[in-house]
């Protein structure tokens, strides 16, 4: 695209959409125009590539969750457009951080799971695979998240109040939807999913419920205005908002609808698709189509893809479970058993009994071949897809699945040795490990502008973006003085970058020539944010007693949004916000150590964070995180892990190698010695520095309003037994940290670890990641358009 087609197609759009010119135009309207004249831009190469993939075979990701963040950044550069429109809009007067600022985050996720879709349909569009993506266009994504007086508030997330510039609503390809007691339309929008330095454009198909008829004229004739929209507003609520609360009945039909209406319009999707290239023959629908379930939201799509080939299309039972054990993979993304999802049979068969009867079949069929495999009774039952009343939707998931994947070795293992043993033994076949990756686009080129242009200066070119295993080749530069100097200032430059941004976000200031010590993902016991705010109380408490301590001034930071109806993660928030506070309040420390909670961490604030880290924070329970992604993020940015044998890391610290990176605390296999005897009170009773810090929980030292929030975070640790182990490694983080801190001082040794862990990052790359699966899973091949 030409600067003047940019330019024309700019003035375009704020007259047609805003009857605005430039002068008097808002940012978000320039922000919509340019959107809009960069898709009219893409449209032939995107319909060009729906084209060609539909005439071979395609894979589909099947996800209840997209945490996109923004497009406009990431788009321009993968188009190769950032630079020509930053100089139309500087010519214009306009500053493009501040229309990329106006954007709002897509955030249609909760965490890593849908943050790993968002990678993976990026990473997909980049290396030319013909993959779809399905989801839902909640109107509501994940909450914003405030802090007020230390805890956390939640309000509606209004990401669509500017417009949505990128997709586009395809009325025609609309689909009807039957649930027992109401009939809705699925309507899709599509985003492009625009890949680095290629023609090819993949489609992010989302779907919005609306209702069959806008409302009842005759009741509105009656003047019954509320009954007369009342059905319109029950379709809405269907794609109203990410994960309603579902705590109570009504909750979990609406959740359980949900997932229904993403399957079946995206299967019926698939089957139109089908149908109008090879007719109405179904013998081959999985030589032409593959569907990944993303964790076991969309399993309910094994039933319906069954229902729909026997009831609409007229194939026996039979085959069409046949041709379903070729049809679906399924990716397992958490051991917690409180993720684990089980339906009650009653929920079901009250929105869509047919499918029930079809759960019940596949089920028949299961016993069927354990009892020809000689299973006795008592072992059938651990495999039963309906047992107590409950589906239990891993179990379907895995029975009928082609794959069965795990997201990094260790989790994998754990699925094969532990918690899926049984069903590896049955099908060891099955289960194969995909490790996690990141799109080294958003995570490093675009976040990280000025790390990028120094790795290709380095390297000669730019190949590294697509070929993220080329940062091998800085290796040859790791005891080059004037490179390593070179790592450090710019780390610096995104270090001063992030604290002004904290400083406009939070009103906070922090010295960027602190050590930002960070830690930011999801609020969740397991992952222990609790043990690192123990452990900072424990420092502050140190140098209270010894003021000469000697560390570097830290600047300790954190993001996360703890969910809603979670009230031990919504203490540990106001936890770590009191101990901010007391930092603050105290002159003898406050110039030392500073603690910052950064609120509505996001996509976009998390842009900000990983380039501007010192040290990774990733310390769950070993065990318990099933990857992490963002671990991966760090290292890219070139900052070494401070962290637990656990997930990812594992990975991460045999690429880059133990000695750069500070890994502490108890091991899978340990705790599985010590469980059946791990006495933390023990721990409290004999260590005095634990002591002190969990006295702070009981003993007044900080104000939970009186909610008796604290003490219960006490009595998780003590009574309740501490079921994390956070204090058997409370004095090993310790340690480790101290020897964060005794690394630190010697700077030129501290840039060879930051350096080690970016030329060591190729790995996770999520092209790789995607690659394994088209080769492993998918079995499709690139397609690169004319
Ligand atoms: C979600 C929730 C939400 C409400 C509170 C309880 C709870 C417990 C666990 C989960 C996890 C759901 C699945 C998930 O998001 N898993 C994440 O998937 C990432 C991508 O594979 C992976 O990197 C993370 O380790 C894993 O936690």
């Amino acid at each position: 695209m030409k600067k003047e087609d940019i330019r024309i197609g700019v003035n375009r759009y704020l007259k047609v959409k805003y009857g605005v010119t430039l002068k008097d135009a808002k940012e978000y309207e320039i922000f919509n125009a340019l959107s809009l004249t960069v898709l009219e831009d893409i449209i032939e190469d995107w319909n060009n590539t729906s084209c060609t993939y539909n005439e071979g075979r395609c894979a589909n990701y099947f996800s209840a969750e997209y945490l996109m963040g923004r497009a406009l950044g990431n788009n321009l550069m993968n188009l190769g457009l950032y630079d020509e429109v930053k100089e139309v809009l500087s010519e214009l007067n306009i500053d493009i951080n501040k229309i990329e600022e106006i954007e709002e985050d897509a955030g249609l996720g909760n965490g890593g799971l849908g943050r790993l879709a968002a990678c993976f349909m990026e990473s997909s569009a980049t290396i030319d695979m013909p993959l779809n993506g399905y989801g839902i266009r909640y109107n509501n994504g994940l909450f914003n998240q405030n802090v007020e007086e230390g805890f956390q508030t939640e309000c509606e997330d209004n990401w669509l109040k500017y417009g949505d510039p990128w997709s586009i609503r395809k009325e025609a390809e609309a689909q009807i939807i039957e649930f027992a007691d109401m009939t809705v339309k699925a309507i899709p929008y599509d985003t492009p999913i625009i890949g680095y330095g290629t023609k090819n454009i993949n489609t992010l198909r989302l779907w919005k419920c609306e209702p069959m008829k806008e409302f009842d004229f005759i009741l509105f004739n009656n003047q019954k205005y509320d009954k007369s929209v009342s059905l319109k507003n029950r379709a809405e609520d269907i794609s109203r908002v990410l994960y309603p609360n579902d705590s109570n009945n009504e909750g979990k039909l609406l959740r359980l609808r949900q997932q229904y209406f993403l399957v079946s319009a995206s299967l019926k999707d698939i089957i139109r698709k089908h149908k109008a290239k090879v007719g109405t023959d179904f013998q081959n629908i999985s030589e032409n189509n593959f569907v990944q379930l993303n964790d076991t939201h969309p399993t309910l799509a094994i039933p319906e893809f069954i229902r729909l080939l026997v009831d609409e299309e007229g194939v026996s039972f039979k085959d069409a479970l046949e041709s379903a054990k070729s049809f679906f993979g399924y990716t397992n993304h958490t051991i917690l058993a409180e993720a684990l999802e089980k339906w009650n049979v009653n929920l079901i068969k009250k929105l869509f009994p047919r499918v029930l009867e079809i759960i019940k079949d596949i089920d028949k069929e299961l016993i069927k071949e354990l009892k020809k495999k000689h299973y006795i009774r008592e072992k059938i039952k651990e495999f039963r897809i309906i047992a107590d009343r409950q589906v239990r939707m891993a179990n379907l998931a895995i029975f009928v699945s082609k794959a069965v994947n795990g997201v990094a070795k260790l989790h994998t293992d754990i699925l094969k040795d532990k918690e899926l043993n049984n069903w590896y033994k049955l099908y060891p076949e099955k289960f194969q490990n995909k490790t996690n990756g990141i799109t080294p686009r958003r995570w490093l080129r675009l976040c990280n502008t000025e790390l990028s242009a120094f790795i290709t200066d380095l390297l000669g070119n730019e190949d590294w973006v697509k070929h993220l295993e080329l940062l091998k080749g800085l290796k040859k530069f790791e005891n080059d003085d004037v490179v390593l100097e070179k790592l450090m200032q710019i780390k610096h430059e995104k270090k001063v970058q992030l604290a002004d941004y904290i400083k406009q976000e939070e009103g906070i200031e922090i010295d960027p020539n602190s050590f930002f010590d960070i830690q930011i993902k999801r609020l969740h016991e397991y992952k222990r944010q609790l043990l690192n705010a123990l452990y900072i109380l424990d420092l502050y408490y140190r140098i209270k007693e010894d003021p000469t301590l000697d560390i570097p001034k830290t600047t300790f930071i954190f993001g996360a949004k703890a969910f809603p109806g979670y009230r031990r993660a919504k203490a540990i928030v106001k936890f770590i916000t009191q101990i901010a506070d007391l930092i603050d309040n105290d002159k003898d420390v406050a110039g030392k150590i500073k603690v910052v909670f950064v609120h509505n961490y996001r996509v976009s604030y998390a842009q900000k964070l990983f380039p501007g880290s010192d040290l990774s924070k990733q310390i769950s329970t070993a065990g318990k995180e099933a990857s992490g992604t963002g671990n991966m993020k760090f290292m890219l940015n070139a900052t070494p892990t401070f962290g637990t044998l656990d997930g990812a890391n594992v990975e991460i610290v045999q690429e880059s190698g133990e000695e750069n990176n500070f890994i502490f605390g108890l091991k899978v296999e340990d705790i599985e010695k010590i469980k059946d005897t791990y006495d933390s009170k023990k721990y409290y009773e004999e260590n005095p520095s634990i002591k002190r810090v969990l006295d702070t929980l009981i003993d007044g030292t900080f104000d939970d309003g009186e909610s008796g929030d604290f003490e219960d975070l006490y009595n998780s640790l003590l009574e309740e037994g501490d079921q994390y182990y956070l204090l058997a490694d409370f004095d090993l983080f310790k340690q480790e940290e101290e020897k964060v801190f005794a690394t630190y001082k010697d700077k030129r040794n501290w840039a060879k670890k930051c350096f080690a862990n970016l030329y060591n990052a190729g790995t996770f790359s999520s092209d790789r990641t995607i690659q394994q699966y088209c080769d492993e899973i998918w079995n499709i091949k690139k397609t690169p358009i004319k």
